[in-house]
């Protein structure tokens, strides 16, 4: 019989242990990083100062999770790509089946999580939405109940797995749910006995299947946004949140919260907005000119442009090669989708022209909010839930394995302005 994750996990963490009490005995002293004060004052930019075993991002190649480049994996299943994150290898096809019923056994959502949401004010952002029904859920959590009963280090990460599978088994019904009562859209969906996450996903937010392409952008989706390291505002906020022993709930929350930043996962919501405004104001899909002309108008009046640029990348990010091989297969002929394609020609060369930005190549955010609107999702402020949904995967892995490894609290050193002057003096 194949065995659960749980399992899995079971039969790797010894290992893990000792690699990582090896490391400590044999290697402790050895600096691995210095710090700037540039560094210090410009959000710990590049600074090693953290673990992440799931996924490294390269700044030449992008997301790397467990060995594999994030295009190796593109045609992969979310909740493959949860077991990968967790365990290091794709799951077998039983191992997968498993995982399913397990998420399916994890999926109700407590009626009391629905009336939170259903008072809250109409203008609430659905991010504020899914991230205070997440912390509502922390009710539920079998870690705090456990802590509370008085558990062992070493069991720490049992509990953590089952809130793991407790908060990936709903959100994408919380979410769907999010996007049903925010925007008007009828009674909430029920989950599916049968479908996959991705489709079960699409199907409640109530998208028209468009002969099941719907069912696979969602799933791209979900694979493509699973994880970036352990340094991005959510992961570490995530990670410095459940470092306190704060339970996943409380943490993922927490993460969220970060995300919805727009200089983080908001930005998508931003990006399509943009390319709007484009088609906006010159009546329909912009010529290259035009898009270069209103490039540099946004340039010049002091904005970013959305979706280009990132804080480790420099090369054009390989999950915006993705979406973009998926709108070529399928959307060629959108006009939004031919925006996008066109302000992909267009946007590296000003921003390299306009000299500031480090990487002027598009992030992930720059191409998914084409396909989205397309396929029927046009709430484009809603686009960061999508986000977090898939987010969540690489979050709780995260949260997990450092319950296995006993990480410790996070608490770096801050240091006064005082102290930076008196350094430098002389
Ligand atoms: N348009 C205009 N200016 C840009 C820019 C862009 N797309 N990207 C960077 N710059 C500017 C920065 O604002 C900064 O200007 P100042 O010196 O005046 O402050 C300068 O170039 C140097 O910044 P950087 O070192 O290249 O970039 P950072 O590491 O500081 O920030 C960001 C990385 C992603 C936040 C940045 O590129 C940005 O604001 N991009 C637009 C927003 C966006 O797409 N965010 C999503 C990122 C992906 C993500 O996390 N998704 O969740």
């Amino acid at each position: 019989m194949a065995k659960t994750l749980k399992e899995k996990l079971a039969s790797l963490i010894p290992k893990l242990r000792e690699e990582r009490k090896s490391l400590m005995a044999e290697h402790k002293a050895h600096k691995i990083s210095e710090v700037t004060v540039a560094q210090a004052i410009g959000g710990m930019r590049g600074v090693k100062g953290m673990v992440c075993d799931t996924s490294v991002v390269e700044p030449d190649k992008g997301l790397i999770i467990r060995g594999m480049p994030i295009m190796e994996l593109k045609d992969k299943w979310p909740e493959e790509i949860f077991w990968l994150l967790m365990t290091g290898s794709l799951p077998t096809a039983d191992e997968l089946a498993g995982l399913q019923k397990d998420l399916k056994a994890n999926g109700e959502v407590p009626k009391y999580v629905w009336r939170v949401l259903k008072s809250m004010p109409k203008t609430s952002h659905p991010m504020a939405m899914l991230d205070t029904a997440i912390l509502a859920m922390e009710n539920e959590s079998a870690f705090r109940k456990r802590y509370t009963e008085g558990m062992k280090k070493t069991d720490y990460w049992e509990p953590a797995l089952d809130d793991a599978l407790r908060i990936l088994g709903t959100i994408h019904t919380i979410a769907a749910g999010v996007y049903r009562i925010k925007y008007k859209k009828g009674d909430l969906i029920a989950p599916s006995k049968k479908l996959d996450m991705g489709a079960d996903y699409a199907k409640m937010l109530g998208l028209p299947p468009k002969k099941g392409q719907t069912y696979e952008m969602m799933r791209l989706y979900l694979t493509l946004h699973c994880d970036h390291e352990g340094g991005n505002v959510s992961a570490n906020t995530c990670h410095t949140v459940g470092s306190a022993l704060s339970d996943g709930f409380y943490a993922v929350s927490a993460g969220l919260n970060g995300l919805a930043g727009p200089l983080h996962g908001l930005a998508n919501q931003e990006c399509l907005g943009w390319v709007l405004q484009t088609m906006e104001k010159f009546g329909g899909a912009p010529s290259e000119k035009q898009i270069r002309d209103y490039a540099w108008e946004t340039l010049n009046s002091g904005k970013v442009i959305p979706g280009y640029g990132h804080a480790v990348l420099r090369v054009t990010d390989p999950r915006f090669s993705a979406f973009n091989e998926f709108g070529h297969k399928y959307l060629k002929d959108n006009p939004v989708f031919q925006t996008v394609d066109r302000v992909f020609k267009v946007v590296p060369e000003v921003l390299k022209e306009h000299g500031k930005a480090a990487n002027p190549w598009p992030n992930v955010d720059a191409g998914s909010g084409a396909l989205l609107y397309y396929y029927g999702l046009k709430e484009f402020e809603y686009y960061t839930v999508l986000f977090s949904v898939s987010r969540s995967m690489g979050m709780l892995s995260q949260l997990v394995l450092n319950r296995a490894l006993g990480t410790a609290i996070t608490r770096p050193k801050s240091v006064s302005t005082e102290w930076l002057k008196n350094q430098v003096k002389g």
